[in-house]
């Protein structure tokens, strides 16, 4: 494995403080994020997790953001993210480390690279990074992290108003590029481009990208795409699209409507909802157990009114969690019965999570 990067920032007292929120007593079923999480300072080796673990990392960046020509504020994303999600309550088994933040390098690419380092780390100690966002480049350091942890390239999931495909300019990459990477990455390794992208406006991508998409063999559903109605058929695109491949999911808030996350860079007006449709869709893929990591990106704090939106990237946080336990519970099911298989196997609480169970 090689050295930490120069631009990682381990937690800092100033990280801690920003894990505060309500006290009810150290009753294991009364507490909170903020009294659970531990800072890890990566620097030291991040043994084996045998227990699921998430492990924070914040992408404090919006340099990617800056030479997309967006509206800054990125890089104060993952701070955000940090304070909103602090009071929820634990979810019973996940294990939380904070393992500090990626801040901008010199370029993009220097950026992300710094990004895969991390996310190579913690993927090959058996936990589940959660990247808190910051510009939505972070989704090619996100992918070359998981690429280079395991054998098979993963799929990427990417919900998101927009493609993110878009051709790399002379100036380097940029935050609407971080797919056009992946599609690099991918014809130079001769591997697969697998990549679906969820709640895709019209308005929000040109002629041409619809195009590149088409070309790049990506899978498209857009925003109308999530009604109850349309869930099977939503997962089945999703499950041919990831064909078994392990995934890195992206939710880029912009996906959702301006009502819902205004602090992001570009707002969409008819966005989608976070509802039932949408959690669904999130859930059957979290419950495929297929996830390897995942990334909330593109809260702009400067942008936001009244933190909806980072409380809207905290809840996805804690859909993520559960999720990523009730996941984690099945195999332990699963490796039960295959011992002793006389137990019918039980379902999760939430009716549609088995429907993801081969996303
Ligand atoms: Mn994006």
């Amino acid at each position: 494995m090689s050295d930490l990067p120069p631009n990682y920032i381990a937690p800092t007292d100033d990280t801690r403080t920003l894990w505060t929120g309500r006290d009810d007593g150290p009753d294991a079923h009364a507490r909170r994020w903020h009294q659970a999480v531990q800072m890890f300072d990566l620097r030291n080796t991040l043994e084996h997790c045998f227990d699921p673990t998430i492990c924070f990392i914040g992408y404090a960046s919006d340099l990617g953001v800056r030479m997309n020509e967006g509206r800054l504020g990125a890089a104060l994303g993952p701070a955000r993210l940090r304070s909103r999600m602090a009071s929820l309550p634990c979810v019973e088994g996940i294990t939380l480390l904070d393992c500090g933040d990626i801040i901008a390098a010199d370029t993009v690419l220097a950026t992300q690279e710094a990004l895969a380092n991390i996310v190579e780390r913690v993927v090959r100690a058996g936990a589940l990074p959660l990247i808190l966002g910051g510009g939505h480049d972070s989704a090619f350091g996100q992918f070359l992290g998981i690429a280079r942890a395991n054998a098979t390239p993963p799929a990427c999931v990417n919900f998101d108003a927009h493609l993110d495909l878009r051709p790399i300019p002379e100036s380097g990459p940029n935050s609407g590029t971080p797919f056009t990477q992946v599609w690099e990455w991918c014809k130079a390794h001769s591997a697969p481009f697998r990549y679906a992208a969820l709640g895709i406006q019209r308005m929000g991508n040109t002629d041409s990208l619809f195009t590149r998409a088409e070309q790049a063999g990506a899978t498209l559903v857009d925003a109308d795409g999530f009604a109850l109605d349309m869930i099977e058929v939503v997962m089945e695109a999703i499950n041919d699209a990831v064909d078994e491949a392990e995934i890195c999911l992206s939710v880029d808030l912009d996906v959702f409507a301006s009502a819902f996350a205004p602090g992001v860079s570009a707002p969409t007006a008819m966005g989608i909802a976070p509802d039932a449709a949408f959690r669904r869709v999130l859930r059957g893929m979290l419950a495929s157990g297929r996830v390897r990591a995942v990334e909330i990106a593109e809260l702009c704090p400067p942008l936001d009114q009244d933190d909806r939106t980072a409380r809207l990237g905290a809840a996805i946080a804690f859909e993520v969690a559960s999720g990523f336990a009730e996941a984690a519970e099945d195999e332990d099911d699963e490796a039960e019965d295959s011992t002793d298989s006389t137990e019918p196997r039980e379902g999760g609480s939430d009716p549609s999570a088995g429907k993801g169970d081969d996303a």
